[in-house]
């Protein structure tokens, strides 16, 4: 595979998508069934809630709430084949360069691709290279999680403090909540990435230096943030422990070898990647060494296992009973052709009460984007906004806006079957509520129902609930590492099936670069001793003026 060649499959090479006629239909067809409601189509087919369903690896979707007909997925399904998605799919999973402003290969699928097999780029077999970093990685956490692994003064490691931000922490504190259930309960499992100096002082402020293993998490080992905290970090343990001590007590994981061994870190304990890994797309490359840590190397496997799972599902099924497929063009439907500006994402599992705030990540870095992979502005909504907390907790402060409020919201429930920790029976109870929501938003309550409740008139139509409010529902038997994998991958897929119906480039993130190079200017300008003569606008200027004014340094 010539992995220089360019991704040109998608929508810039049949014109821009919204002259397309594939587009034209699903506007004119949003259009003609404005008026049809979830109640009409569920009425005209009693087998509605078990047709409109898939499976894939282990994850049981139901879409039969989405205000679709069968001919509205033929049409998005047309739209697919236009914009070239089945192409688009192999290009991503051939390693050819899909992310085309940093002219690289996306392959966060080879990071979960089995022992054995082979994927080459640019000559190189990456899967081996995978599996020898995995290999290093299983070797370490095997060591901390027996106590092989001492501290500097031959102390047991009891603490791992994951130090890093965004897509190298994210990932992990949301892998390490989520599969908590299977983490080794002697270590405790802490996760700094803020630079407010809180993050760190609150992480370690009970905490025993000689026992507290810190893991350096970044693909650049240039961030700010990142680094600023692991020299706070550094200087915690020298303090107690004298400078000999940082062998034993950091390790790193990074693409920048050379940044590694500047900071003092020995490479000898440092763990590789490749810049064909995405920050976001990296929990399941070393930058997961917490992750590891934390269940041990069997269970990270079976978590790769799952990620594995449904990356053949999205590369071999066909787009109508594909997972990753059907989310994303039912999240196309939502987002240009029902308006819908934002997606909540609500787990009714408490292990995975991180899992919005990572896809938060996963899925606004990769679809907010105002230009296609040409540079062309895109003239039609891209990536939605992504929400949610855990239920039960969202019905009581949230949920009254997504049944009464005057938007759409479409929902993704996330409900599994087998309790990790039964007792008695909320686990019913919980998934009582899941199956309830997702009944009440699609159908809701009529006026007339309302009246026959007896319900005052003054009243009735405070009590109306109109329904036809779209949502899917991910049933999952049980929350193991396999399915957690797999569900992520989910999500990763579905967010690069959209990116090719946008023709937008799902592997770039100019605006965090953006960010990461704004601050430095105005951080001379704060430190700075004698007053600095600000060039900025009049709101940055007084705010930085009444900043050095007002600020105590202790
Ligand atoms: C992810 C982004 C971004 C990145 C962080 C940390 O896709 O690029 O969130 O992960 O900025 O970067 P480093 O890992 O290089 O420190």
């Amino acid at each position: 595979m010539d992995a220089k060649a360019p991704a040109t499959n998608g929508p810039a090479t049949g014109g821009p998508l919204t002259q397309r006629p594939q587009w034209q239909a699903l506007l004119q067809h949003a259009q003609a069934t404005r008026d049809r409601t979830l109640r009409d189509w569920f009425a005209d087919d009693p087998k509605r809630g078990t047709r409109l369903v898939a499976e894939g690896a282990g994850l049981y979707l139901d879409y039969s709430r989405q205000r679709v007909g069968d001919d509205t997925l033929a049409l998005l399904f047309d739209l697919a084949h236009a914009c070239a998605l089945p192409a688009r799919i192999q290009a991503m999973f051939t390693g050819q360069h899909v992310n085309v402003t940093e002219d690289r290969a996306a392959l966060h699928v080879a990071l979960r691709m089995p022992a054995g097999t082979r994927l080459e780029v640019d000559g190189t077999d990456v899967v081996s290279e995978v599996q020898a970093v995995l290999s290093r990685m299983s070797g370490f956490a095997d060591r901390v999680r027996d106590g092989r692994w001492t501290g500097a003064t031959g102390q047991r490691i009891r603490n791992v403090i994951n130090i890093g931000i965004g897509g190298s922490d994210l990932g992990p504190v949301m892998a390490y909540e989520a599969l908590r259930h299977y983490s080794q309960r002697d270590l405790t499992l802490r996760f700094v990435s803020n630079v407010d100096p809180t993050d760190f002082i609150e992480a370690t402020r009970d905490l025993d230096p000689a026992q507290t293993l810190f893991i350096v998490c970044s693909k650049t080992f240039t961030t700010q943030e990142t680094l600023t905290n692991a020299r706070a970090a550094r200087d915690w343990c020298t303090a107690a422990l004298g400078e000999g001590a940082i062998a034993r007590h950091f390790v790193a994981v990074s693409t920048n070898a050379e940044g590694v061994r500047d900071f003092g870190i020995d490479t000898d304990n440092m763990f590789g990647f490749w810049d064909w890994v995405g920050g976001r797309y990296s929990m399941d490359s070393a930058i997961g060494l917490s992750t590891m840590v934390a269940i041990g190397p069997a269970h990270f496997g079976d978590m790769l296992a799952g990620f594995h799972a449904m990356d053949v599902h999205f590369r071999g099924t066909p787009l109508e009973r594909n997972l990753p497929v059907l989310m994303g063009l039912l999240g196309v439907w939502n987002n240009d052709f029902l308006g819908a500006a934002t997606v909540a994402v609500l787990p009714y599992a408490q292990y995975l009460k991180r899992f919005p705030a990572y896809l938060q990540q996963l899925t606004m870095e990769s679809n907010g984007k105002h230009v296609t992979r040409d540079g062309s502005r895109c003239d039609y909504q891209t990536g939605p906004i992504y929400w949610g907390e855990p239920g039960t907790n969202g019905q009581h402060s949230f949920y009254q806006l997504i049944h009464q409020g005057t938007r759409i919201v479409p929902c993704d429930f996330i409900g599994f079957c087998q309790p990790l920790n039964p007792l008695d029976r909320q686990h019913d109870l919980l998934m009582a509520n899941l199956f309830a929501q997702g009944e009440a938003l699609a159908f809701g309550k009529s006026l007339q129902q309302v009246q026959d409740e007896g319900t005052p008139e003054r009243l009735a139509p405070h009590r109306v609930f109109d329904g036809n409010r779209p949502s899917s529902t991910i049933l999952v038997d049980r929350l193991t590492p396999h399915a957690l994998g797999a569900l992520v991958a989910l999500y990763e897929h579905s967010v690069y099936v959209q990116g090719a119906i946008w023709d937008i480039d799902s592997f770039d993130q100019w605006g965090v670069e953006l960010g990461k190079q704004l601050a430095r200017r105005t951080e001379a300008e704060i430190a700075s001793a004698q007053a600095p003569s600000l060039q900025h606008d009049s709101s940055t200027n007084a705010l930085i003026t009444r900043y050095r004014a007002h600020r105590r340094r202790k």
